[in-house]
C-alpha cells in the first residue's frame, strides 16, 4: 500500500473549491461550528487549521527528507524567540494567501479582520529574541536541517500601556484563546531534576550519581517554520513545565488544604510561567537558572533521543550535531552534555570533553559587562550539584592549559578562570561558553573586534581562530515583503521580477532608479501612503523614528534633549522656517529599571506639553503609541524617514532595528556602533548622517576623567535643555533625569550633544529638497541586500556549523 494514501497525505496546489472544503471541514470537525453561527474567531481558527496542515503535508515531506540524508543538524537553542504574528507569514510562504482571501470571503470575513485576531507570541524581549526568529526563517530558507529550541513560556513579554504616568505593566496571556500554530507532543515528554546530592561511583574518578531532590516534567509542543520559495518546514520546540502525577497532594486535599494540595505542581509549572522581562541588565533569581537549565535540559535530552534514532555510538556525535548557543542562557548545556556522556552513557571523560566542544558554538550579543551572566556558587551548588562539580573539573583542566601556555601568570589564571572568586564566588558562564565550544562570535564587526581586544581578550590570545564575526540580518519576508507590500509591489516593477525577497543583494538593481524622477516620485508618494496608515502625525512631517528597548546606553535621552532643544527654538522664534518634525518613540523597559522607566515618563510629559503647546505644535509632535513589539513595528518601519540609531559607540552589539529601516529606506542617524558602520559602508557615506564619538575616543574620554558639566557649561542651548529639566517644570522626572546625566553621565550623552545636534541640521537640510532625500532612501533600500538573515545563515553554515542545505522535493 502507498503509505502517503495510507495515512492520507493532502495534496498541495489545491483549488479554490478544495481550500474551502478542507476550511469547512475544520469549521465543522474541530471548531463544531457551522457556516451560519460561525463567529469571526471560528473562522479565525478554522483558517489558521487549514493553513496549517498545508505546511503539515511539507514538513512530512522535509522531516522524511532530512532524516533519510542523516546530516549534520543545527540545533538553535534560545530562550527567546520573539516570532511575530503567524497566520501573515505562513499564507504567503504556503501560497494560499489569494484562496484563503476567497474562502474566509464566502463566509463573510475579510482577511483583515482575521488577521487582527492573530496574536503574536512574545517569547522574547528584544533583538536577541528577535534574531532567533529570522535566523530559523532563514534556515528553513536555506534548507538547513535545523531545529529551535526555546521555552514555551504562558505568559510572554508583558502588555505595555503608556500614560502620562509613564509605563504600566499587564500580564501577556498570549495563548489565552489557544494557539492554532501550535502541535502538542506529549509523547516526547522529559524529566527534569533539580537539587539534590551527588554519589561517587566506586572505582571512577570522575562518573557521579545525581540524586535529584525534585523532577519536574518538560512538555514539547512545536511550531512550524517554513522556508520561503522553497519546500523545507523545519520546527521550533518549546517546553512546558508540567508538574508530575506524584506532585498532587490527594490526601491533603481530601482534608481540604486545596492551596497545600497543588502547592508542589504550581512551584513545577511556575518555570514556564513567565519570560523574564529583563534586557541586558539581568536580575539573577534561582527561577531563571531553573528555567535555563530545563531549556537545556529537555533539549539535550530531545537531541540525543534524535542522534540515536539514527546512529550508534558516540564517535559521529559531533559530525552529526552542531549546537548554536544563542547568548550565555543555554550554556549550562555544556556541563549537562558532559553529564549526559560520562554518568549516564558511560564515556570516558576526555573523549566526552572532546565531542563537546566540537558540539557547541556560542553567539555573545552584548559588551555591556552587567550583562555579562554570572550565577552565585551556593546557588548552583544547591540547584545543581552535579553541574557545579563537572563545572570545577572544566576549569581545572582548562587552567592547566592555560599554566602551560603562560607558566606564572597567576593574573591571567584568576581573569580566566570560570570561577570569579572576587568579591563573591560566581560562575561565569562566558568564559565556560568560551571554553567548551569550537567557535564563539560576535554580532557585527565592532562587536567582535571588541570582543577580542576588550572583554574576551585573554581567550582570544590563548584561542586566536576560535573568534569570529557574522554580522547579523533580518527576514526580508517579513521585514519588507510583509510589512510595506506597496513598497515591495513598486521594487518588484523596479526590478522586473521579485526574486529579490529571496535574493535580497538584487535590490542593488534599484541605483540605477534613485535618477529617474517618475521612480522617486512613486518611492515618496508610497512613503506618504504608509505614514497616512500609521496615522500617528501629519504625513507631510519628517518621520523621526527611536524604536528599540529603553536603556540608558541606547540614549533615549540623547533624543529627548534635542526634543526640547527644538521646543525652546521654536518657542524663541516661531516665525521660522521649520521643518515640521513628527518624533515617534516606541518601545519596552524592563520593569525594574527605574533610569529607563524615568526616561518614557519624561517623553509622555514633555509630549503632552508640546501638543499643548499653540505655538510649537504645528512643527513639532512627540507620539509615544504603546506596547511595541513585532507587530507594531511592521506598521512603523514602512511610515520612517530618520531612523535613530544613537547609542553610544561601543555599546550596541549590532542593532537589526537599523537593519529593517534602512531597507524601508529610512535614512540613519547615527554614531559609528555595531552595524551602524557596515550600513554606512553600504549605502555610501552621502546617504548616512554620522555623528558622535568613536568606540575608542568614546572610551578614552572616560579614561581622561570625563566630566559631563564640562560640555553643560560650555554649551548654551545644552544648558538651557538641562535647566529646564533641573527647573522641575516637567516634573520630579525630569530632576532625577537631568541629576543622572550631569552627575556621572555613564553614556557620554552630553559629550555628544553638539556634534548630534548640529547633524541633525543637516538632516533638514537634506529633508527640504524632496529628490535628493528621495534619492537617499532608495540607496539606502538598493544596499541593504547584505543585511537579509539569508546572508546570516549561509554564513553561520559555511565557517561555524560547515553544514550544507538538504533540499526537500517537491510533491509528485
Ligand atoms: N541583545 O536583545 C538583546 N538582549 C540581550 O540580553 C543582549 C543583547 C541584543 O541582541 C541583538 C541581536 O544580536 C543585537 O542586535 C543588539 O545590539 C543587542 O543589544
Amino acid at each position: 500500500m502507498d503509505l502517503r494514501q495510507g495515512i492520507g497525505l493532502r495534496k498541495l496546489g489545491k483549488t479554490a473549491d478544495e481550500f474551502q472544503q478542507d476550511l469547512l471541514s475544520n469549521l465543522y470537525y474541530r471548531r463544531g461550528t457551522t457556516v451560519e453561527s460561525a463567529s469571526a474567531r471560528d473562522a479565525y481558527e478554522a483558517l489558521a487549521q487549514t493553513v496549517r496542515d498545508h505546511l503539515a503535508e511539507r514538513r512530512a515531506r522535509t522531516a522524511a527528507a532530512q532524516f533519510a540524508s542523516n546530516p549534520r543538524w543545527v540545533y538553535y537553542l534560545s530562550a527567546e524567540y520573539l516570532l511575530g504574528a503567524q497566520l501573515e507569514q505562513n499564507l504567503l510562504y504556503s501560497g494560499t494567501g489569494d484562496l484563503a482571501a476567497e474562502a474566509v470571503k464566502a463566509l463573510g470575513f475579510g482577511l483583515e479582520d482575521l488577521e487582527d485576531l492573530d496574536v503574536e507570541p512574545g517569547l522574547g524581549n528584544g533583538g536577541l529574541g528577535r534574531l532567533a526568529a529570522c535566523l530559523v526563517d532563514s534556515l528553513a530558507t536555506r534548507d538547513i536541517p535545523a531545529v529551535g529550541y526555546g521555552i514555551r513560556y504562558d505568559l510572554g513579554i508583558f502588555r505595555q500601556v503608556i500614560t502620562e504616568e509613564g509605563q504600566a505593566e499587564l500580564p501577556d496571556d498570549w495563548a489565552f484563546h489557544g494557539n492554532p500554530w501550535e502541535f502538542p507532543a506529549p509523547d516526547d515528554r522529559q524529566a527534569v531534576g533539580f537539587y539534590g546530592h551527588t554519589e561517587p561511583i566506586p572505582g571512577s574518578t570522575t562518573r557521579k550519581v545525581w540524586v535529584p531532590g525534585e523532577v519536574v516534567l518538560g512538555e514539547p509542543s512545536h511550531m512550524l517554520v517554513p522556508g520561503f520559495g522553497t519546500e523545507t518546514v523545519n520546527i521550533i520546540r518549546l517546553w512546558s513545565a508540567k508538574a508530575s502525577e506524584a506532585s498532587f497532594d490527594l490526601s491533603r486535599f481530601s482534608a481540604g488544604q486545596y492551596a497545600e494540595a497543588v502547592q508542589e505542581a504550581v512551584r513545577a509549572e511556575n518555570i514556564s510561567k513567565v519570560l523574564y522581562p529583563d534586557d541586558s541588565t539581568e536580575l539573577g533569581r534561582e527561577l531563571r537558572l531553573k528555567q535555563q537549565y530545563f531549556l537545556v535540559s529537555c533539549s539535550l535530552r530531545d537531541i540525543v533521543r534524535r542522534f540515536r534514532l539514527r546512529n550508534e555510538g558516540w564517535d559521529t556525535f559531533a559530525d552529526k550535531t552542531v549546537i548554536q548557543l544563542n547568548d550565555t542562557h543555554p550554556t549550562i548545556a555544556i556541563p549537562e552534555l558532559m553529564r549526559l556522556l560520562v554518568d549516564e552513557y558511560e564515556v570516558e571523560w576526555e573523549q566526552a570533553w572532546e565531542i563537546t566542544r566540537r558540539t557547541f558554538a556560542y553567539t555573545c550579543h552584548t559588551l555591556l559587562p552587567e550583562a555579562l551572566e554570572t550565577w552565585p556558587v551556593r546557588m548552583f551548588e544547591k540547584l545543581l550539584p552535579r553541574h557545579l562539580e563537572i563545572i570545577y573539573l572544566i576549569n581545572m583542566l582548562f587552567l592547566r592549559e592555560v599554566e602551560a601556555r603562560f607558566p606564572g601568570d597567576h593574573d591571567r589564571l584568576r581573569r580566566m578562570s570560570i570561577i570569579q572568586e572576587d568579591p563573591e564566588r560566581r560562575v561565569r558562564m562566558a568564559h565556560l561558553a568560551v571554553v567548551g565550544t569550537e567557535a564563539v562570535n560576535g554580532v557585527a564587526e565592532l562587536h567582535s573586534k571588541l570582543l577580542r581586544e576588550t572583554v574576551l581578550d585573554d581567550f582570544a590570545a590563548l584561542w586566536p581562530a576560535k573568534f569570529q564575526n557574522v554580522t547579523n540580518g533580518v527576514s526580508p519576508r517579513r521585514f519588507i515583503k510583509i510589512a510595506n507590500p506597496r513598497l515591495s509591489d513598486l521594487i518588484t516593477e523596479g526590478l522586473g521580477d521579485d526574486s529579490w525577497v529571496g535574493d535580497l543583494e538584487r535590490l542593488a538593481g534599484l541605483e540605477r532608479l534613485a535618477d529617474d524622477a517618475s521612480f522617486r516620485e512613486r518611492w515618496q508618494a508610497i512613503k506618504r501612503a504608509n505614514k497616512v496608515d500609521l496615522a500617528a502625525g501629519d504625513p507631510d512631517s519628517l518621520t523621526d523614528v527611536m524604536i528599540k528597548r529603553f536603556h540608558e546606553y541606547k540614549r533615549q535621552q540623547l533624543k529627548l534633549l534635542h526634543v526640547i532643544t527644538l521646543y525652546q527654538r521654536i518657542r524663541q522664534n516661531p516665525a521660522a522656517d521649520w521643518v515640521p518634525r513628527t518624533v515617534l518613540f516606541a518601545g519596552k523597559a524592563a520593569p525594574a529599571y527605574h533610569a529607563a522607566k524615568d526616561i518614557i515618563r519624561l517623553i509622555a510629559t514633555i509630549a503632552a506639553r508640546i501638543e499643548a503647546d499653540p505655538v510649537v505644535s504645528p512643527y513639532l509632535k512627540v507620539v509615544f503609541p504603546s506596547n511595541y513589539n513585532v507587530t507594531l513595528a511592521e506598521r512603523i518601519i514602512p511610515a520612517a524617514d530618520l531612523s535613530e540609531q544613537i547609542s553610544l559607540a561601543g555599546k550596541e552589539a549590532s542593532g537589526t532595528g537599523n537593519m529593517k529601516l534602512a531597507l524601508n529606506g529610512a535614512v540613519t542617524i547615527g554614531t559609528l556602533d555595531g552595524a551602524n558602520i557596515e550600513i554606512r559602508a553600504r549605502v555610501g557615506e552621502d546617504n548616512f548622517f554620522l555623528f558622535g564619538l568613536d568606540a575608542y575616543e568614546a572610551a578614552r574620554a572616560r579614561i581622561n576623567g570625563y566630566q559631563p558639566r564640562h560640555f553643560y557649561e560650555r554649551d548654551e542651548e545644552l544648558r538651557a535643555a538641562m535647566d529646564t529639566l533641573t527647573s522641575g517644570v516637567f516634573g520630579e522626572v525630569g530632576r532625577r533625569v537631568a541629576d543622572s546625566l550631569l552627575g556621572w553621565d555613564e553614556y557620554l550623552t552630553l559629550a555628544d550633544f553638539r556634534s548630534y545636534l548640529e547633524c541633525q541640521e543637516q538632516v533638514e537640510k537634506s529633508w527640504r529638497d524632496p529628490a535628493r532625500w528621495t534619492r537617499m532612501s532608495i540607496l539606502n533600500t538598493a544596499h541593504s541586500g547584505f543585511f537579509s538573515s539569508d546572508r546570516t545563515v549561509a554564513d553561520y553554515a559555511a565557517r561555524i556549523w560547515r553544514v550544507a542545505p538538504v533540499p526537500v522535493p517537491r510533491e509528485d
